[in-house]
């Protein structure tokens, strides 16, 4: 499988999961509009077999942000709109339904950052860094930062990366709450693919449930929150692929939970 578009990114599916690999090294992975799109488009066409999304990155860096070249030919009208385009194509990552990991190295820098921000799992590289240069460059976040990293990393922080330029190293943005993985140098695209493929067995309504509602439920108030909990907790709870996973679990038939299990196969 393949995009569709002639963005420079490549997607291969392996299993139930789907990888897509940023793909323009030259440019270090810079975000242009056909890849953001192009991204979009991957994820609002998943065929029914995938049941995990993995966005990882080809060469140095995962992303070095908007593609400045960009910025130069836009009017004001048309930069709203293109800020309007990535809340679109973000909002496919973050809302297909279907969970999405994003393994990171190197820099994570501007759209790139605001790119892993939409994605639910971050698995970060010692060697990844991430900054907000959008300030020394005159410009402001466009691809949801100023709405998805406080969620991450709260105002004031993002603040500071915005208004000094201040560089996170991957230890202090795993502190921040960017990553919720730091792996050794150059693992995050393999446990990215394993964590994937745990994430792949859930049902698929429990993850449609945990990428798609818990988000909307953690925006909303507490009171319109704990009501749509309970409706949507019905009703995963009624699919019927349910009542085998417990007796499975009351017969003995899988492992139990166990102290730093997270992210093993069981
Ligand atoms: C680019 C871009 C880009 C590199 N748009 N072309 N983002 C930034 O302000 C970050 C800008 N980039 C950098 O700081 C550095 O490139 C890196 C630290 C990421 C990598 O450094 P390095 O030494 O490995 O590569 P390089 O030599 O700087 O770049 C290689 C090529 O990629 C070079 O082009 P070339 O034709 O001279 O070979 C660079 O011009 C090109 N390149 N980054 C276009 N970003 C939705 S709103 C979001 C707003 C933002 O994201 S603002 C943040 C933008």
């Amino acid at each position: 499988m393949s995009s569709t578009s002639d963005a420079p990114l490549v997607a291969e599916q392996f299993g139930s999961i789907l990888r897509i690999d940023l793909a323009r090294d030259e440019k270090r992975n810079a975000l242009n509009a056909a890849t953001v799109l192009g991204i979009a488009d991957l994820m609002q066409t998943l065929p029914e077999s995938v049941k995990c999304v993995v966005i990882a990155a080809r060469g140095t860096h995962f992303s070095a942000g908007l593609d400045l070249s960009e910025l130069v030919v836009r009017s004001s009208f048309e930069t709203v709109q293109h800020s309007r385009l990535w809340h679109r194509c973000l909002d496919h990552v973050q809302f297909s339904g279907v969970p999405v990991v994003s393994a990171l190295h190197g820099a994570v820098i501007g759209g790139g950052l605001e790119l892993a921000a939409s994605t639910h799992i971050r698995v970060a590289d010692e060697t990844s860094y991430y900054a907000l240069p959008e300030a020394a460059r005159g410009i402001f976040v466009g691809g949801g930062g100023s709405a998805r990293l406080p969620r991450l990393i709260g105002v004031a922080r993002m603040t500071d990366m915005m208004l000094t330029g201040r560089v996170l190293t991957a230890q202090e943005g795993h502190a921040a709450g960017i990553s919720q993985y730091l792996v050794p140098a150059g693992q995050a695209d393999e446990v990215a693919m394993q964590l994937a493929e745990k994430i792949a067995g859930n049902t698929p309504f429990t993850n449609y449930a945990v990428s798609s509602v818990l988000p909307r439920i953690a925006d909303a108030s507490q009171d319109v929150g704990l009501q749509t909990e309970a409706i949507i907790a019905s009703l995963v709870q009624t699919d019927p692929e349910v009542k085998g996973r417990l007796e499975d679990f009351l017969d003995g038939r899988v492992s139990k939970v166990q102290p730093g299990s997270a992210g093993q196969s069981s």
